[in-house]
């Protein structure tokens, strides 16, 4: 089998992956994804123990158990093109060899459930809510690349790119689904469902203008009335449909929650944000036992 050259796959010399500071005994099957880095042990405070901890960077894992189920909680940082690492790293942790330098001949296949913060784009789901994303958007072009013919949803893509007149100078966005394992797992009546739109940016990306113009001032009102079948668009956040693409690619389970600290619709802000991210970790902790 051939070997993965030592340009493109970085191990440092202690054997962890490069950005990831992580070796393959360090991992567990069971992900859990923040953004921010202070959110790792704002999960693993519940742990019964924690037997590993790292950072380099954005990117911060502890590995412990909770209820004696052994899980990982890793922060990616912000976008889509920390994802990328995270996600490939991840993978090479539990799918190569890091002594061959070869993939292994059995895959190993993870889940990953994202805890994330989000704005609502919806009047009728409002801050401090929770909500399931059951396809993330992709807007950013992270994805493309590459090869993804066969996991996006080419026809919800193309009526959101018909509705919303995306201007595909920006790029053509990507629609793909999370794994329906992780939805029924972690579905309950409190929780909102809703396709999430991954922004490859926190301002004009998002449709936020402060100074400068952006390409489509409309752009947030075509995206919040974007339907499809029983479908809509709920919020916007700036990861989900990068993990669920590296994970369909790679064959892991993934499923991104987030916590509604901001509502677009109607131009609020929580009053405790943390309080919302307190809340969607303790369901995650729950449901992640189930
Ligand atoms: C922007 O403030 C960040 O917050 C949201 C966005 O997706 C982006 O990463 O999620 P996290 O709170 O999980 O980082």
């Amino acid at each position: 089998m051939e070997k993965i050259k030592e340009s493109e796959l970085i191990i440092n010399p202690d054997g962890s992956v490069y950005h990831l500071n992580v070796r393959p005994q360090d991992i567990a099957n069971d992900i859990i994804f923040v953004g921010d880095q202070f959110r790792v042990e704002a999960i693993t405070k519940y742990f019964d123990s924690i037997e590993f901890s790292t950072q380099k960077r954005e990117f911060k894992t502890q590995t412990g158990t909770y209820k004696g189920k052994k899980i990982s909680v890793i922060s990616t940082g912000i976008g889509p093109d920390n994802i990328d690492i995270v996600m490939n790293e991840l993978d090479a942790l539990v799918n190569v060899d890091f002594e061959t330098r070869t993939i292994k001949s059995e895959l190993t296949h993870l889940n990953i459930v994202r805890v994330g913060t989000s704005g609502s784009l919806q009047a009728d789901i409002p801050v401090d809510s929770i909500l399931m994303s059951t396809h993330g958007i992709g807007t950013d072009n992270m994805l493309r690349s590459y090869a993804i013919d066969g996991i996006t949803e080419t026809e919800i893509e193309n009526a959101f790119i018909e509705q919303t007149n995306w201007d595909m100078t920006k790029g053509r966005p990507y629609i793909i689904e999370a794994s329906s394992k992780l939805i029924e797992k972690f579905a309950s009546s409190e929780m909102h469902q809703g396709i999430t739109v991954t922004a490859g940016g926190f301002y004009g990306a998002q449709g936020r203008v402060i100074r400068i113009p952006i390409q489509d001032a409309e752009l947030n009102s075509k995206i919040d009335s974007f339907k499809f079948n029983s479908l809509r668009a709920t919020n916007l956040e700036m990861e989900t449909a990068a993990i669920y693409g590296l994970s369909k690619l790679l064959s892991h389970h993934s499923l991104s929650l987030n916590a509604i600290i901001a509502n677009r619709a109607n131009g609020t802000f929580s009053e405790d944000p943390y309080a919302a991210v307190e809340k969607l970790i303790q369901y995650t902790l729950e449901k992640i036992t189930q």
